[in-house]
């Protein structure tokens, strides 16, 4: 039988068969996906074959095999810093919620998670939610921050989850798709899930519980089907997002703008850090390509390797 994880707890799946019915499945022996080192071998998304197995009165299924993955994102283990763990794969786009405050969402972690996307082919669109909380100088920053990523070419879009503004947009550009939900914890990736089908009843919590309680709401991936074909994966809230798998000197093909100017640059293999004449650089200094993004990207450049910091640290 074919069918796709719609749930991983770590130890145990849940997968959707062809012919529409759930199993809950286990892995069959150990196996490993080949050039991948992660701490989940099968994500959320993952098309696999399973065959079935009766345990009394519980059919178990055994899966034995997993499909390519046409893509899928991930992040440095919380645990074991080198190994990675697949958020999910075969994702037609990724939403990233973003709150400028409670809580807030720093830039360095937007960039980051639009490069690893960039890197691993998946479009990401940028949600920024809650803002029905925002003052007038709260909106200017937000429109502010639409510019700029829009030039860069991503699309974005102002939502609120919680008083269903924008949410019919939303799901015209998410309809016939399977799509990710991403964002730090308490942003309203499970609002926006109970906005878009309110039958879900996913539970959400507060801030301040939050942060009593030190736990995040929603603890395991999880993938749901809402009318109009939307499939969406809700993920637990990520605190950072190291980047994995990227060559230092590539860093700058996943920021759009800086791959596009590098041509410009005097030295090919130009890193952008203090070589003379770097169109990159020139650019930052115009003010078209925004220091923020620039200042990331140094920031990954650095924490990929050391070799340059003595050069640059002076
Ligand atoms: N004012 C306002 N509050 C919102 C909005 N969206 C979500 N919230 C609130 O923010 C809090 C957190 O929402 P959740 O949906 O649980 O956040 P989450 O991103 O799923 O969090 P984790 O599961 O921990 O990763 C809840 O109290 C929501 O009611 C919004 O658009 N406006
Ligand atoms: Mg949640
Ligand atoms: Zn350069």
């Amino acid at each position: 039988m074919t069918g796709v994880v719609f749930k991983s707890t770590g130890s145990s799946y849940t997968v959707k068969s062809t012919c529409g019915k759930f199993y809950n499945c286990k892995i069959k022996g150990i196996f490993r996906v080949s050039g991948i080192t992660s701490t989940n071998p099968i994500a959320v998304g993952d098309i696999v074959d399973f065959e079935l197995l009766n345990e009394g009165d519980f059919v178990t299924g055994l899966i034995y095999k997993i499909h390519n993955r046409n893509n899928y994102i991930v992040r440095k283990s919380v645990n074991l810093s080198k190994q990675i763990h697949i958020i999910a794969s075969n994702i037609d786009c990724a939403f990233l919620i973003v709150t400028i405050k409670n809580p807030k969402t720093f830039l360095s972690f937007i960039d980051r998670f639009l490069a690893t996307s960039q890197a691993y082919g998946v479009e990401t669109i940028l949600l920024f939610n809650k803002i029905d909380i925002y003052n007038t100088n709260e909106i200017e920053f937000v429109n502010n921050l639409i510019d700029l990523y829009s030039k860069v070419g991503y699309r974005c879009l102002k939502i609120s989850a919680l008083k269903d503004k924008n949410i019919h947009l939303l799901r015209n550009l998410m309809k016939n798709k399977t799509c990710l939900v991403s964002g730090h914890s308490g942003v309203g990736k499970s609002t926006l899930l109970n906005s878009l089908q309110p039958d879900l009843n996913l539970s959400t919590s507060d801030l301040t519980k939050q942060h009593n309680q030190g736990q995040h709401t929603t603890t395991f991936a999880e993938m749901y089907e809402l009318d109009f074909g939307i499939r969406i994966i809700d993920t637990p809230g990520i605190k950072g997002f190291g980047i994995v798998n990227m060559k230092k000197n590539e860093i700058g093909d996943y920021f759009p703008e800086i791959f596009k100017i590098k041509i410009n640059c005097k030295f090919k293999n130009c890193t952008h850090v203090d070589e003379p004449k770097c169109a990159v650089k020139k650019a930052v200094y115009s003010k078209e390509i925004a220091a923020s993004r620039y200042e990331n990207y140094l920031q990954m450049f650095l924490d990929s390797g050391d070799n340059f910091r003595n050069k640059i640290v002076k």
